[in-house]
């Protein structure tokens, strides 16, 4: 490396190492073997304002290999992000700092995207390269014209679900993707070899990737490689061949160096085999000086985007999809939609309502874009006469996702993280299962995705067990900051809709039937009562003696419970159950009125017990399913597993 470039990694290589030491706890390999790669990418390639993290014309930078974060918190302090202050660094790892263990979006300014879980950073990025073509469609080069950049690990590639994001990204020609691997050659347990003999190289060009490779401390061999990344059709893999821990004596090319502090003497090696000779996290100005200069210098670039943006007809409506506001008249047709079913609706299935919504919607609010992992037709998730997501121009708002529910998942964060794009996608619910890693991350970092998931229970019929989701409601309802729909019908199906569009801090899920159910919101009340989360939907005709809930399809079975209960002049309220998320989020006092008191409490789904103790408590009555499905008509499985209006009415009839 030459002299400037090479102190300036170097500072990155000992604020790594001071601040893990400090901490007592991290991962210093990684930062130390790519600091003179992510030097030459922040200072020469990515566009980037330090002054202005959110331009959203910026190049987006991805820590796919998120134990390395102190690589992109030492990059984010010496370009001169204001919030990454040396104190951060100091606070490594501690409570309330916005230098967390691994990076996470929402803490720190110029972190994109929650990283951690190998390959998740690598498959997201894939969102956000999609979203900026995409974008640019839209708007026009004028306004979007960014690359995104992502630094994955032996793990990320290892891990499958890179596989689904590299080769999604090589069929859509991502030209503007590329991903700088970390080609060290060890992983926690030791060489590379002990695991792996895949040509990655190979694998990539298989996907439709360009590749390159380059020896990751030579600076010309890396920018050569960067500068050949940007002048590529398709998406680009550039091999960076690196020594773990570059930089400490003792440590450097083995897997001890991966992930814990080095020890004081070693840190102290380390500084004379640099040539450091300054205190722990001091940096001497004539090395800030160039970092800094790094970070401005897209500043001019960013100007000339804000006067264009200024000058721009499309001003209102990129501002607008940027902060992910909806449009003013977003929900005109779908309150219409609503009003019509109230008046009269068909039984259907849920999942046919929801495509019936989307046609109502998908209009009038631009930025949906939407997709199926290769279940398009079951999952009806396609609108009429929408065009496919594809190149060359990349406006379609439909995503052929392909079968990758995971890839699928982690891109629709990635479309999420980069603004201007609302994502949903369709598989099956079971298969919730497959995504299930994606759909974590994005409950942790509180993001607008929503996600279809049909085929809901064992009413889905003879595809058997393999298909029928049993446990996934109570898996899914057991994840912090997930909202899990499951609604009646046509109403509910639009209510919820609605509820997840507005649902800008948290993913969703709706969990929708194959098979036909009935109408049981058929009187107009000018009220979205999925709101609620929980709400009474027939009142008790005779004194109320049993309260039953039921969500979805099981409402209908609630409702014929309660019609033989009354006719036997037995008092039975049934209470609907589209969102227990959102039922926790209401005042106390209308919790407790709503579950109430009547000597039985029954609750109805097509599900396992776990969690309906909170709604009918440990005594209460649970008629649902407690072991797998099987491969039968709908009807059949119903009567076979005892789900059905006879059982719920003789169950509260024997318990009085
Ligand atoms: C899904 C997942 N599995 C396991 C881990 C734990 N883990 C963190 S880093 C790592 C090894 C990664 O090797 P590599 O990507 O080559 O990183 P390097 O050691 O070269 O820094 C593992 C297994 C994880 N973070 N995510
Ligand atoms: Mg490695």
């Amino acid at each position: 490396m030459p002299a400037p470039l090479k102190s300036m990694a170097d500072a990155i290589r000992v604020l790594s190492l001071d601040a893990v030491e400090r901490a007592g706890s991290g991962h210093p390999g990684m930062p130390m073997g790519m600091a003179d790669v992510a030097t030459v990418l922040w200072t020469r390639f990515l566009k980037y304002d330090a002054g202005h993290p959110d331009w959203p014309d910026r190049d987006r930078f991805v820590l796919s290999a998120g134990h390395g974060s102190m690589l992109l918190y030492s990059l984010l302090h010496l370009s001169g992000f204001k919030s990454m202050t040396l104190d951060q660094l100091k606070a490594f790892r501690q409570l309330g700092s916005a230098t967390p263990g691994h990076p996470e979006y929402g803490h720190t300014p110029g972190v994109e995207t929650t990283t951690g879980p190998l390959g998740q950073g690598l498959a997201a990025a894939v969102g956000m390269a999609i979203a900026e073509r995409h974008l640019a469609a839209r708007f026009g080069a004028d306004l979007v014209d960014h690359r995104t950049w992502v630094v994955a690990g032996d793990g990320c590639l290892m891990e499958g679900v890179s596989q689904e994001a590299i080769t999604l990204a090589g069929r859509l020609r991502l030209a503007k993707l590329t991903v700088l691997w970390d080609d060290n050659r060890i992983t926690i347990d030791g060489a590379i070899g002990l695991s792996d003999a895949t040509d990655q190289a190979a694998r990539f060009k298989a996907a439709g990737w360009a590749v390159k490779a380059a020896d990751g401390h030579d600076a010309g061999q890396v920018r050569r490689a960067l500068a050949w990344a940007t002048r590529q059709d398709r998406p680009t893999l550039i091999a960076c061949r690196t020594t773990i821990g570059k930089g400490a004596p003792n440590f450097e090319g083995t897997h001890d160096v991966h992930g814990k502090a080095l020890g004081a003497d070693e840190v102290a090696a380390t500084r004379d085999h640099l040539g450091w000779s300054h205190e722990p996290f001091v940096v001497p100005d004539e090395i800030y000086r160039p970092w800094r200069a790094a970070g401005r210098r897209g500043a001019r670039t960013r100007k000339a985007w804000e006067a264009r943006l200024a000058t721009s007809p499309l001003r209102a409506e990129f501002e607008r999809a940027v902060a992910g506001e909806l449009p003013r008249h977003a929900f005109e047709e779908l309150d219409r939609f609503i009003a019509e079913a109230e008046a009269g609706q068909p039984a259907a299935a849920t999942r046919q309502h929801s495509g019936a919504v989307l046609e109502r919607i998908f209009s009038q609010i631009p930025e949906l874009v939407g997709g199926s992992a290769d279940l398009t037709g079951s999952n009806n998730t396609y609108v009429r006469n929408t065009r496919i997501l594809d190149g060359p121009d990349y406006a379609g708002r439909y995503i052929n996702y392909g079968v990758r529910e995971h890839g699928m998942a982690a891109a629709m964060n990635g479309l999420a993280l980069h603004g201007g794009v609302i994502p949903y996608g369709g598989t099956f619910l079971v298969f919730t299962d497959y995504s299930r890693p994606a759909i974590r991350l994005a409950a942790l970092m509180g993001i607008r995705v929503i996600h279809v998931g049909t085929h809901d229970s064992i009413g889905l019929g003879e595809d058997g067990p393999t298909h029928q989701p049993v446990e996934h409601l109570a898996a899914l309802r057991a994840m912090p900051n997930l909202k899990v729909f499951r609604p009646a019908d046509a109403v509910e199906t639009a209510e919820c809709w609605k509820l997840a569009l507005e649902s800008r801090r948290a993913p969703s899920v709706l969990a929708l039937s194959r098979q036909k159910t009935p109408a049981v919101r058929t009187t107009p009340i000018g009220e979205n009562l999925s709101a609620r989360g929980a709400y009474q939907l027939a009142a008790a005709g005779h004194p109320a003696q049993a309260t039953i809930f039921a969500s979805g399809t099981e409402v209908a079975v609630a409702l014929g419970a309660r019609d033989l209960l009354e006719a036997e002049g037995i008092g039975a309220r049934v209470i609907s159950t589209p969102c227990w998320e959102i039922f926790e989020d209401q005042p106390l006092d209308y919790q407790e009125a709503l579950i109430g008191e009547t000597p039985v409490r029954v609750a109805v789904e097509a599900g396992v017990r776990m969690g309906w103790d909170r709604f009918i408590g440990s005594d209460g009555i649970f008629i649902g399913m407690t072991g797998f499905g099987a491969s039968a008509p709908d009807k059949s499985l119903y009567r076979h597993f005892g789900i059905t209006p006879e059982a719920v009415a003789h169950a509260v009839k024997a318990r009085l």
